[in-house]
């Protein structure tokens, strides 16, 4: 059971389920601390749980709640309108909304097929700076690697077309990694694949979305020896190791991730995520993390507690 030091005395557990501090809401929801006590204050948004010394924490389930009340906002409706709406009536709301746009691809994949580097360059970087990295990711780079997929599948797009969009990519996002001073402080997490796994792409923005988080990660490429993903996890001091799986290769896949279990110490957890993760049969003590919303959850928990529990 998770227990949450109150910094004015009692450290009893206040929930069985994990529960956040301010600091800790506000990364995952993008709300200010003061905004997020504003809305609990005036509006009754959420109502967190305290500590017997009076310090707020969210569960999951107010941190839900603070998002879409977010959104809702972003969407152009005011707190006052949406603060105590039941849960179904602001999704409703939502759908009605207009979406925030998406980039277009098209002219990526023009440049891309006519390996055009520069444009290709040009046109990604200009996203990633109008967008910042996250919505970079899910809107762009994302549905970009996607279409290349299909097209290559189809014979519609070459190899060298793959690779060259890949590795523009790989150093763009590469670039949004650099992690501020205070993500330094958190726990590090080692991003990797597996050894045969060569999709190191996924596990990178996975890595993003880890910095997006308020988190510290270490992307040490993919196709590692399991020897070598348990050295570099012990020489940057790992509190957790996150594999991504694409791909795959079935037993093998899962062979390697008990032998990585077995050869880290359990105080540094295992995570898999991953299209190809959901498929494996995971050995005891690795968790599937099975979308982004949870990753930032985890990796919320673990700059938190500031160090591997
Ligand atoms: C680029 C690419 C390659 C590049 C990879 C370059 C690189 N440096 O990474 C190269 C050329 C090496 C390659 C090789 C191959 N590829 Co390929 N490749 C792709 C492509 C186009 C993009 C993959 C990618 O980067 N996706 C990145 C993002 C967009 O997707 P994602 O992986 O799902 O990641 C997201 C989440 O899942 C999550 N996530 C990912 N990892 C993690 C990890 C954690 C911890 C967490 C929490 C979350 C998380 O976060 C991401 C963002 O939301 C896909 C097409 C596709 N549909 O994806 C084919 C694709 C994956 N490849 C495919 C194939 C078949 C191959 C080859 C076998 C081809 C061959 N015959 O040699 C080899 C396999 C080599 C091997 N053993 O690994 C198939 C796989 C089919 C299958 N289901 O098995 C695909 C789907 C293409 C297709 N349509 O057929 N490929």
């Amino acid at each position: 059971m998770p227990r949450h030091r109150d910094p004015q005395g009692s450290d009893a557990p206040i929930s069985k389920e994990p529960t956040y501090s301010l600091g800790a809401v506000a990364r995952l929801t993008g709300l200010s601390p003061h905004v997020l006590r504003a809305w609990e204050r005036r509006y009754g948004a959420v109502t967190p749980l305290r500590t017997p010394g009076g310090t707020r924490r969210y569960r999951e389930s107010d941190v839900a709640r603070l998002r879409q009340l977010r959104a809702a906002v972003q969407a152009g409706h005011t707190i006052g309108e949406v603060a105590n709406a039941p849960a179904e009536e602001l999704a409703r709301r939502l759908e009605l909304s207009p979406a925030l746009p998406t980039p277009p691809i098209a002219p990526l994949l023009e440049a891309i097929e006519q390996l055009d580097a520069a444009t290709t360059e040009r046109l990604l970087g200009a996203q990633l700076a109008a967008l910042g990295p996250m919505r970079f990711v899910h809107t762009v780079a994302s549905p970009l690697l996607h279409a290349i997929g299909s097209r290559w599948e189809a014979g519609q797009l070459c190899i060298a077309s793959e690779h060259m969009a890949s590795s523009i990519l790989r150093s763009l996002l590469g670039g949004a990694l650099r992690p501020t001073s205070a993500a330094l402080q958190a726990p590090p997490v080692l991003f990797t694949t597996l050894p045969g796994e060569t999709h190191e792409l996924g596990s990178l923005m996975a890595a993003v979305t880890t910095a997006d988080a308020g988190g510290h990660p270490v992307f040490v490429g993919g196709n590692l020896p399991v020897a070598e993903i348990a050295d570099a996890a012990d020489a940057v001091g790992a509190a957790a190791v996150a594999v991504g799986v694409c791909h795959g290769n079935g037993n093998d896949s899962a062979n390697s991730l008990g032998a990585l279990r077995a050869a880290l110490p359990l105080r540094v957890k295992l995570w898999v995520g991953g299209p190809g993760a959901g498929a494996l049969a995971l050995p005891p003590q690795v968790s599937h993390i099975s979308d982004t919303g949870e990753l930032e959850r985890k990796v919320a928990l673990l700059v938190e507690r500031g160090a591997p529990s």
